[in-house]
């Protein structure tokens, strides 16, 4: 019997990180075949459907004022386009579809149309999820109520590297959010970002915070930077892809009921480096040409490697 555990040391989960790397593989599969279907891998859909001029100063981001990029702030996309969106995505089998605004919260004008867009898309039977930055006890509530599934907000990297990325927020304000949307009911959708010049420490760091939740997230994406010109993030030349896969292996043995999700990125990961991923233990993807402003993998390079490896959608 596995337990699950929501107290994981760094000192256990850097053991566990760092076994040779198939004993570190043999493990995560062995665990990940005994809470999951291991040929079913969840598919979201992901829509910006409030693009740039973001406040904040995330220095991976497009969407931030504070750096010239190719992202221009542009208006709040009209409900029927997104439905429009939402029911491609449900047509090429996403069974979630992510709404995702460049805010540091949503502003209150804007909810009781953020509250309409989410009840028409739970409508369409897809699981709703939203990443739209902090939220207020009450806003959670609202969202809820609404029909909301998930609530993404990710905690990026550990705490200590968390200030040398972003300085218009703190690592305690994502935390309490996470705690809000917990309190109201709502699934959390937490993970990071990796190649950022983190070391493994903070990889650590960011793994143990997540498995601390009271409960754990339901999916935990692990996102590789995706280098935006203008933006002041370059990729470490150090990060390889065995740390991706060391990330990830080590995310399902101590969140194994998670949904773990190969995120950005994924477009530079080879067939091979894929396919290692899921037999580690991901089991989730974000389909479609684009992620939010950047390109994703290709959907028909995503369908022969289903193919290819017997897995099916779900
Ligand atoms: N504004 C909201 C927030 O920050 O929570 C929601 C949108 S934000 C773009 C969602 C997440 O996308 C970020 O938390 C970050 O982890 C990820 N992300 C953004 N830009 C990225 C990039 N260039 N490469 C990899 N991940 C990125
Ligand atoms: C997550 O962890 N990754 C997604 C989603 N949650 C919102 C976003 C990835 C963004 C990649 C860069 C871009 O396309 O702008
Ligand atoms: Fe804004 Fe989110 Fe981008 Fe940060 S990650 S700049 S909060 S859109």
């Amino acid at each position: 019997m596995i337990k699950i555990r929501n107290n994981w040391t760094i000192d256990e989960i850097n053991n566990i990180y760092s076994q040779p790397l198939l004993d570190l593989v043999f493990h995560s599969a062995t665990v990940h075949r005994k809470f999951h279907d291991p040929r079913e891998i969840q598919i979201s859909s992901l829509l910006s459907i409030k693009t740039g001029g973001c406040t904040e100063d995330c220095k991976y981001c497009s969407q931030s004022s504070f750096y010239e990029t190719a992202t221009t702030a542009e208006p709040m996309m009209k409900i029927d386009e997104i439905l429009k969106k939402a029911k491609q995505a449900k047509e090429n089998g996403s069974s979630r579809f992510c709404l995702s605004t460049a805010w540091r919260q949503i502003p209150n004008v804007e909810m009781e149309n953020i509250l309409e867009i989410i009840r028409n898309v739970n409508q369409l039977d897809l699981e709703v999820c939203a990443t739209m930055g902090m939220l207020s006890q009450t806003q959670a509530k609202q969202l809820k109520d609404a029909g909301l599934h998930t609530y993404n907000h990710n905690l990026d990297t550990g705490e200590n590297y968390y200030d040398k990325i972003i300085s218009t927020r703190s690592y305690q304000d994502r935390l309490d959010t996470l705690n809000v949307v917990q309190e109201a009911g709502l699934n959390i959708c937490s993970g990071g970002i990796l190649g950022m010049g983190e070391s493994k420490e903070d990889r650590f760091n960011m793994l143990k915070n997540l498995s601390s939740l009271k409960k754990h997230p339901e999916s935990v994406p692990i996102n590789v930077l995706v280098p935006i010109e203008g933006t002041e993030m370059k990729k470490d030349p150090d990060f390889s892809f065995w740390d991706l896969l060391r990330t990830v292996a080590t995310a399902r043995i101590i969140m194994p009921q998670s949904n773990v999700r190969l995120s950005a990125g994924r477009a530079s990961l080879n067939d091979m480096e894929q396919s290692f991923c899921f037999f580690a233990g991901a089991n989730s993807i974000f389909s479609g040409e684009k992620l939010l402003t950047t390109n994703n993998a290709l959907p028909d390079q995503d369908e022969k490697l289903f193919q290819i490896l017997g897995l099916y959608k779900k």
